[in-house]
């Protein structure tokens, strides 16, 4: 093999976010931008000669040509093999899942998940580790710092085009490439864990579904697994061909931008329950007949049913969620008595839990929720759950959360997002908060007294890393909390979002509109952060 050690010089800011690094299309196709990261990836992580390298992507626009290079470089950085999906597809957990089962040393994931895709849109790329998951903070920290002195890296002096459209074996050089199923390791794992029979009975009945995956990863994996396995009817499955711009949307499975689904359900002829996954297939919206169940709920009730579940039969070993998800799931951790951990915003931080078997289920209140059976948030995993707990209930979506909350209480929640504001400006913003935190403290505000207000700070209990600012925290004596948080994942300028909870316990005061009953803590957000007005918004851009 005839390796090049081409010269090269460092960009600026190529600094993993929330989930890898995600920029412009335009930005990655710049000489020698994907290469340098991809070699500072390699220099981070340790020993892998002679091991196994997992690559695919979501199928969106430059997922191929990025494919190619990867492999160029795995073959003259010493790789052995390299198991790519086919056609390039893998989404985000089923990555997690083969490089599980196939013992890779770790995996390249092209995705920037959610971000609108296409020549003028976003690319993204991370990298996981053996366990399957995102690459923890001192990794990616270390592939940041190796990115700013990066002088030169390995690539084959003659390229190579594997052809991914056929499942097959090569070889370059000493590596192997195989072009592997993108779908069958993972429905195989799926199948496993749930009570397939009794999915495939229930949608055999009168029982309506409808998934939308979005023109996104997804769609591959549905057909197979809803449609094929489990029977789903034909018109059960929408958005389902996967495309290289997500058929100019954006593959965000929220109330907003998953509008088309949402629709449907709120129509005269809605299905009894409905779903969508996001641009890589790791996150999931559940909604019911004229009915939305918050990511957050959705979490508490998963756990509170995990038992209908064969995988989860014996119980589980504990919830961990996101801090700014609602602490429904704290409540449910409590009643069985379990621990529940609360960790910064971002799937890295669930891994060592889950490898340490302290947690079972975890979630975001970003739509996101996942298990120990791979180490990423997973969408289609959480739509079988869903359906699983319906097959065995046999009521209704609104029936199994309205029963949750009079059991357990509801935590009303909402998220405001206030995406591509100026980056001054949100940094005024989050300033302005923290100059108040000594007024704040003990004092009344929407009624209620505060707590305690502070930066968020995490030390994760298996290895003590420390992560700090992780969000603005203003908790109430009463359970409520305001949370300020800057995102990790968008491309322009910054996006401010702002998360909202309050608790009602009782069953007469469970039934109002979320944002009515969060008004008071809404207008009091406002009065201490002058969000709308350093940043010249009348309004959220998203609201879920
Ligand atoms: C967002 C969500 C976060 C999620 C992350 C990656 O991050 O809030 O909960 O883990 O996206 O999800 P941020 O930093 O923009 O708030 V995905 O589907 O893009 O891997
Ligand atoms: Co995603």
């Amino acid at each position: 093999m005839n390796i090049n050690n081409q010269s090269t010089t460092a960009f600026e800011g190529q600094k993993p976010g929330t989930s890898g690094l995600r920029k412009k299309v335009k930005v990655f196709q710049q000489p020698g931008y994907l290469e340098n990261f991809v070699q500072s990836v390699f220099d981070s992580i340790g020993d892998f000669q002679g091991q196994t390298l997992v690559v695919g992507g979501d199928g969106r626009y430059f997922n191929a040509e990025a494919i190619q290079i990867i492999i160029n470089m795995a073959a003259a950085n010493g790789f052995s093999r390299v198991l790519v999906g086919q056609d390039g597809i893998l989404s985000t957990p089923a990555a997690s899942c083969i490089i599980r089962k196939h013992h890779a040393f770790g995996g390249l994931i092209l995705s920037a998940s959610h971000n609108p895709a296409g020549p003028d849109e976003d690319f993204g790329i991370k990298y996981n580790i053996g366990n399957g998951g995102p690459a923890p903070e001192k990794i990616t920290d270390a592939i940041y710092a190796k990115t700013q002195t990066i002088s030169s890296y390995k690539i084959l002096k003659s390229s190579v085009q594997v052809d991914l459209s056929k499942i097959a074996i090569s070889q370059i050089g000493a590596m192997s490439v195989e072009v592997i199923d993108s779908v069958s390791d993972y429905a195989e794992l799926m199948q496993s864990l749930f009570d397939f029979p009794a999915i495939r009975a229930l949608l055999a009945s009168d029982f309506r579904m409808c998934f939308d995956a979005m023109h996104a990863v997804t769609g591959s994996y549905a057909k197979v697994i809803l449609q094929d396995m489990l029977g789903a009817a034909d018109d059960s499955l929408i958005n389902c061909i996967p495309l290289e711009d997500f058929g100019g949307g954006h593959p965000d499975p929220n109330l907003t931008y998953a509008k088309e689904l949402v629709d449907i359900v709120y129509s005269n002829h809605a299905p009894d329950f409905g779903a969508a996954s996001d641009g890589d297939g790791d996150r999931n919206m559940i909604l019911g007949k004229h009915f939305f169940v918050t990511p957050s709920d959705s979490l508490a009730i998963m756990a509170a049913n995990a038992k209908a579940v064969p995988a989860y039969k014996d119980g589980i070993a504990g919830i961990a969620r996101s801090m700014p998800t609602s602490s429904a799931a704290d409540r449910v951790a409590k009643a069985l008595g379990l621990d529940c951990y609360e960790t910064p915003t971002g799937w890295k931080f669930f891994g060592n839990l889950m490898d340490a078997n302290k947690v079972t289920l975890c979630g975001e209140e970003s739509f996101g929720t996942g298990s120990n059976h791979v180490r990423e948030k997973d969408g289609l995993w959480a739509v079988l759950f869903w359906l699983n707990i319906l097959a065995v209930r046999g009521e209704s979506v609104e029936h199994i959360v309205t029963e949750h909350w009079k059991e357990f209480g509801r935590n009303y929640y909402s998220r405001h997002d206030y995406e591509a504001v100026p980056t001054d400006a949100a940094n005024q913003v989050m300033q302005h908060i923290r100059d108040q935190f000594e007024s704040l403290q003990g004092s009344m505000l929407a009624g209620r007294k505060v707590q305690t207000c502070d930066d968020f700070s995490y030390t994760d209990p298996i290895d003590q890393s420390v992560s700090s600012n992780q969000g603005i925290r203003i908790l109430f004596e009463d359970g409520s909390r305001i949370i300020f948080r800057l995102s990790g994942t968008g491309t322009e300028g910054a996006t401010i979002r702002l998360y909202l909870e309050s608790f009602e316990p009782d069953t007469n005061k469970q039934n109002m509109d979320a944002q009515d009953a969060l008004a008071e803590l809404i207008e009091a957000s406002e009065s201490i952060s002058k969000l709308q007005h350093f940043t010249n918004r009348d309004k959220p851009t998203v609201i879920t």
